[in-house]
């Protein structure tokens, strides 16, 4: 009998700690839960989520208590002989219709969420997103406006194999892009989702929003965020070997933000977003945001008022590295060597250290299973072919952004 209380004492005490543990947990949206988000979409669904999990809770409590006191009231001690009966009509029965009861009372309140979820009628805004091994494209359907957002490039610099750099130094590091997915606050925005290739999920978890994005198909998706700041998310689909270095990440601005930085954007003007630029300079002057004070320091459209002039040497290579290590070394390899036969090296090569023109256009165009880069900016393609026309020891003069844009036309 001593015994026996010892025991229970320290299996109460363990099973009260465990318990007030996985209380806390629960009770703290922010650490281990999921997000609240900043929709009413999401606060719905954070909502249900709960309801279910004390749902959840309260079976777990029902079901264990009579399970360990039928092991308890039951034991062989006190019952040396057991009944013997089988088989009861009334307890399948309960046992059937308690828990439908159960799920049909869980069910009403989540079917309104989904068919809410599934109303993507009178939006405001459209967004054609595509996903891409491994980064995503987003398109302004009705404002002309695109662009790529890929991994930014600190991030990819410090994943490299043996790259030296200590993850935890980079700064939201692998949840960062170049170019973020910018949008306007209060506005119905309808997203509209496929893939080029294979099948990925666009995520967001602070906007409850998660979807495939399957090649061929186009689903569908909306949002109506509530309040401006950075909202991060990932491709949640298995996509291939870079699946997990193509993070999303939406800048949500108030309204006004948003139509200057698309005026701007529309004009053909590169616009650094914030400090997720692959250039990663050019910000600071004629940021809005960052310019007023300091308390949201996070977000930050910056819409510079012309259009960038001729850059630097010293600059052009720096960016140049950035986008050269980021689109184009998983082909050519940081050392410039490729991957030869199918990728060839660039050091020594005569169209890297052949006339300019020549150079630009093969950027532009692509060749074979060198893919076409006109999408980038000019700023960009002429930082990435000055660092290839000046690094490893070669020596065949800058390029600039408006040479460029020359041979575009
Ligand atoms: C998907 C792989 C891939 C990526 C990414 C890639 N290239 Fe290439 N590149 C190739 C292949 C393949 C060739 C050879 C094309 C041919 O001539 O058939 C090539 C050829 C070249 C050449 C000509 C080399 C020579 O002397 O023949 C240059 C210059 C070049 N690429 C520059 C770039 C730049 C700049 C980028 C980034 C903006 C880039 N490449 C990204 C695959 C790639
Ligand atoms: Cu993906």
């Amino acid at each position: 009998m001593v015994k026996w209380k010892q025991g229970s004492r320290w299996v109460c005490g363990i099973g009260l700690i465990f318990s007030g543990a996985a209380l806390g947990a629960a009770y703290d949206p922010g650490h281990w839960n999921m997000p609240v988000g900043v929709t009413d979409i999401s606060r719905e669904v954070f909502a249900r989520h709960m309801l279910i999990f004390w749902v959840c809770v309260a079976i777990g409590v029902v079901v264990f208590g009579f399970m360990f006191y039928s092991v308890f009231a039951h034991r062989r001690s006190r019952h040396p002989r057991p009944a013997h009966f089988h088989e009861s009509t009334t307890v399948e029965i309960i046992w059937t219709i308690i828990p439908f009861v159960i799920l049909v009372i869980m069910a009403i309140p989540a079917a309104g969420t989904l068919i809410k979820m599934e109303d993507a009628r009178n939006s405001e805004l459209s967004v054609k997103i595509t996903g891409y091994q491994w980064k995503w494209h987003y398109d302004y359907v009705d404002q002309g406006v695109n662009f790529f957002s890929t991994l930014h490039a600190d991030s990819n610099r410090a994943r490299q194999l043996n790259s030296g750099i200590d993850p935890r130094s980079v700064p939201n590091y692998l949840l960062e892009v170049d170019h973020r997915l910018v949008l306007p606050v209060g506005k119905k925005i309808r997203f509209l989702l496929t893939a080029n290739d294979v099948i990925h999920a666009w995520w967001v978890p602070d906007l409850a929003v998660k979807k495939d994005a399957v090649p061929g198909f186009i689903n569908e998706l909306w949002t109506r965020i509530e309040r401006p700041g950075l909202y991060r998310g990932v491709c949640a689909e298995l996509c291939g070997r870079d699946h997990g270095f193509m993070p999303i990440v939406v800048e949500a601005v108030e309204p006004d933000v948003f139509e200057k930085w698309l005026a701007a954007k529309k004009t053909g003007q590169d616009l650094p977003v914030g400090r997720g630029s692959a250039a990663g300079t050019q910000v600071a002057a004629a940021d809005p945001v960052s310019a007023a004070p300091k308390e949201k320091p996070v977000p930050s459209v910056a819409v510079p008022a012309v259009k960038p002039a001729d850059l630097s040497k010293d600059e052009l290579m720096k960016q140049g590295e950035n986008v050269y290590n980021t689109l184009c070394g998983a082909c050519h390899q940081a050392t410039g060597q490729g991957l030869p036969p199918t990728f060839p090296a660039l050091v020594g090569s005569k169209i890297v250290n052949g006339p300019a023109e020549a150079h630009i256009r093969h950027t532009l165009k692509g060749k074979n299973l060198m893919p076409p880069f006109a999408h980038l900016s000019d700023a960009d393609i002429a930082a990435a072919l000055t660092y290839e026309r000046n690094a490893w020891g070669h020596d065949a003069g800058i390029v600039q952004p408006a040479a460029v844009a020359a041979a575009r036309k």
